[in-house]
């Protein structure tokens, strides 16, 4: 498939530096011949983040001005990629990047499934966000919930069954109320059944799938270097099980990778099993 290539250097969403170095860290460790094996990139973008230390003066959307600003390009990026056959590969960067990306693919076809691997399930509020950081809102905002400037990055938004969450195991308390309130699946890495990934896709046939990788659905102790490191995770390969799974579904048309952070590394350790997950995902022919 053709690949477009999407840098987001960004930490705003997690206040936390050091995760927008992981697209770099990538890129030199490999990642371009990693995709160039079995693929072609055809395009290798870095999208520009406002550079400035102005929080603004709402404590519970920390960086508002300068996440919407970068979303909205990431967003257009996204949907026009889609548009032209081709497959937005989106790396971050912290998971306010969800924002732009999910607004593109939807954009591009609202009836796309999401499916959402990581510890988190994203879907406060700034009413419910117990830390004011924007990276726990994109699932809230795509499904039209939340503060307007936030929704206002998206022109489809997503209904509660287009979503499957896998591996989330902290979840605040706003969160676990509107995911009972609006019945969205999850499973936790203990409850996780293939089947029911199966089940999902063919309860949903003949519509794109965008996915996004959060590399904290690993247990804390095998991913030093993100931000938010939870414990009670996958394994590397259930992980890469699942990656294998979704790739040979032939289904996936856009995949987001976020939220490593190299500057909490030890040893690569976070590095060495990032490679492996999307050398999992690119090494085979998919469907173009
Ligand atoms: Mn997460």
């Amino acid at each position: 498939m053709k690949i477009d290539l999407i840098s987001v250097p960004v930490f705003y969403g997690a206040n936390k530096a050091g995760v927008e170095k992981g697209p770099q860290t990538l890129l030199q460790n490999g990642l371009t011949q990693l995709l160039n094996k079995n693929h072609l990139i055809d395009s290798s973008q870095l999208i520009e983040v406002l550079n400035t230390n102005d929080m603004g003066n709402d404590p519970t959307l920390k960086y508002l001005k300068q996440i919407l600003n970068y979303n909205e390009n990431l967003s257009q990026l996204v949907y026009e990629s889609l548009n032209s056959g081709n497959f937005p590969f989106t790396i971050g960067g912290d998971h306010s990047l969800a924002l732009g990306t999910l607004s593109g693919a939807l954009k591009a076809n609202p009836d796309t499934l999401v499916i959402w691997i990581d510890a988190h399930t994203d879907i406060n509020t700034h009413l419910t966000t117990p830390s004011g950081h924007i990276h726990g809102m994109p699932i809230a905002s795509a499904l039209n919930l939340g503060h307007p400037l936030l929704r206002s990055l998206f022109t489809n938004y997503i209904e509660p069954h287009q979503i499957l969450y896998i591996g989330v195991r902290s979840i605040d308390d706003g969160e676990i109320k509107l995911i009972n309130e609006l019945n969205i699946q999850y499973m936790t890495p203990q409850t996780f059944k293939m089947e029911r990934l199966d089940s999902f896709l063919k309860d949903n046939p003949n519509v794109p799938v965008h996915c996004d990788l959060d590399i904290d659905v690993l247990d804390a102790s095998l991913v030093p270097g993100t931000s938010t490191p939870v414990s009670d995770g996958f394994s590397i390969n259930e992980v890469v099980s699942i990656v294998e799974y979704l790739r040979d579904t032939n289904r996936v048309t856009s995949l987001d990778f976020v939220e490593f952070n190299p500057d909490y590394d030890q040893d690569n350790l976070t590095l060495n099993t990032s490679l492996l997950l999307l050398n999992t995902f690119f090494n085979k022919e998919n469907k173009t």
